[in-house]
C-alpha cells in the first residue's frame, strides 16, 4: 500500500502532485509499486483527494485501488489503518510505502518481497546505507497490532517492539531518497531518464559489451535493459516521426534486421549527456571517442539511438518498458 494522504504538511503545495519530469510522483511511486510482485496496490488518500486521484489516471484502470484516510489530521496511524483495512485479508503481507520516494523502482520493492518470502523475518524493511528506512514489509500476523496505531504513530512502533523478528535489505540510498523539503526537488530535478537502443549493426558487430563499458564509463546508470527483435511494423511505430523522410523506409529495414538491446539510463541530465555520450548522427562527423565516432558505420547503420527529450524520452520509455 502507498501511504499519500496528509502530505505536503512542509511543503507549499500538495507533495504528492509535484510533478518530475512531466509526472506527479504519486504516480510514479504507484507504477513502480503495480510494476511489483506485489499482489495487490492499495493507494491511501486524503478524504476528498481529487487531484491525487486524477494523478493516478490510468493506473487506476491497470489495478491501483484508491482508499481514503478516515481522518488524516490525525497523522499517519489513520493512513495505515485504511490502508490495511484495504488489503484483502488473505494476504500473506502488507508492504508499506510512502508516496514521497518517487525514485525507488519495482526492483526494490521485489527485493523487500524476496526476502520475506524466503523467510527472512516477519518484518522486512528497507535500509539506507545501514539506516533503517521505508518501505517496510509485515507479515500478516502484524495486521491487528497494524489497525490499532494511533495519532502520529506508524510502522515503527511494531517494528520497535519485535526487534527477533526483523530484517533489512540494503537499497541503493540514491532511489530511496524522499522529497521532504522543496530544495529536495531541485536535487532531484536534474536526475533524468533516458532510453537508448543499441541497434542492430552494432550487436552484429559484437559490440554490445563495448557500448555498454563505455556507457557506464560515461556515468549513466542502467536501470532497465532488455534484447528483443523489433518487427518492422514496431520500428515504424518507434521512429513515425521521420514518416516523411526519404530514409525512413531504410531505417525501418535496419531496425528491424536484427536484435537490438533496449535500456533505460539513468543519471543527471541524463537526456543531453547520452546525446554527447553517442555523437553526431552522422560518425564521419562525431567527436572524437563517442559511441558513433569509434562504432558506427554509416549515418543510417550508426550503432545507438538516445532520447531527444524529456517528452520524448518518456514516451519512448513507456514503448519498450
Ligand atoms: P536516433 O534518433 O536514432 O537517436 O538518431 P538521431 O536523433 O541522431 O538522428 P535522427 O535525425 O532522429 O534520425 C534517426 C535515425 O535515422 C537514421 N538516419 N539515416 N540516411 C540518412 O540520411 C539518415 N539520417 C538519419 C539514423 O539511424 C538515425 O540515427
Ligand atoms: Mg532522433
Amino acid at each position: 500500500m502507498l501511504l499519500a494522504a496528509g502530505s505536503g504538511r512542509r511543503m507549499r503545495r500538495a507533495k504528492h502532485l509535484i510533478q518530475i519530469e512531466g509526472r506527479s510522483i504519486l504516480s510514479r511511486a504507484a507504477g513502480a509499486l503495480l510494476g511489483s510482485s506485489a499482489e495487490e496496490v492499495v493507494v491511501v488518500l486524503a478524504p476528498g483527494d481529487r487531484e491525487g486521484v486524477s494523478a493516478l489516471g490510468a493506473l487506476e484502470l491497470r489495478g491501483v485501488r484508491v482508499v481514503f484516510a478516515e481522518s488524516p489530521d490525525e497523522g499517519r496511524a489513520a493512513s495505515v489503518r485504511a490502508g490495511v483495512r484495504a488489503t484483502a485479508p488473505g494476504a500473506a503481507g502488507l508492504l508499506i510505502a510512502l508516496a514521497d520516494q518517487p525514485f525507488l523502482e519495482a526492483a526494490d520493492f521485489d527485493a523487500l518481497i524476496r526476502a520475506f518470502g524466503a523467510g527472512a523475518g516477519g518484518i522486512v524493511h528497507a535500509a539506507y546505507a545501514g539506516e533503517r528506512g521505508t518501505p517496510v514489509l509485515f507479515a500478516a500476523r502484524y495486521r491487528e497490532e497494524l489497525l490499532a496505531l494511533r495519532g502520529r504513530e506508524g510502522g515503527r512502533v511494531v517494528i520497535l517492539r519485535h526487534p527477533g523478528e526483523v530484517c533489512a535489505v540494503a537499497l541503493d540510498p540514491a532511489r530511496g531518497r524522499d522529497l521532504d523539503r522543496p530544495e529536495d526537488l531541485l536535487v532531484s530535478r536534474s536526475m533524468q531518464r533516458t532510453l537508448s537502443i543499441i541497434k542492430p549493426d552494432a550487436i552484429a558487430a559484437g559490440k554490445l559489451g563495448g557500448i555498454l563499458q563505455h556507457i557506464e564509463d560515461a556515468g549513466l546508470r542502467i536501470v532497465a535493459m532488455r534484447m528483443l527483435h523489433l518487427t518492422p511494423e514496431r520500428a515504424q511505430e518507434f521512429y513515425a516521426v521521420h514518416r516523411e523522410r526519404p530514409f525512413y523506409q531504410g531505417l525501418v529495414a535496419f531496425m528491424s534486421s536484427g536484435p537490438v538491446v533496449v535500456s533505460v539510463l539513468e543519471g543527471p541530465d541524463a537526456i543531453a549527456h547520452y546525446r554527447t555520450v553517442m555523437g553526431a548522427t552522422n560518425p564521419e562527423e562525431a567527436e572524437a571517442g563517442t559511441i558513433r565516432k569509434l562504432y558506427a558505420t554509416d549515418v543510417e547503420r550508426n550503432a545507438c539511438h538516445g532520447s531527444d527529450g524529456p517528452e520524448t524520452a518518456q514516451e519512448e520509455i513507456a514503448f519498450f518498458f
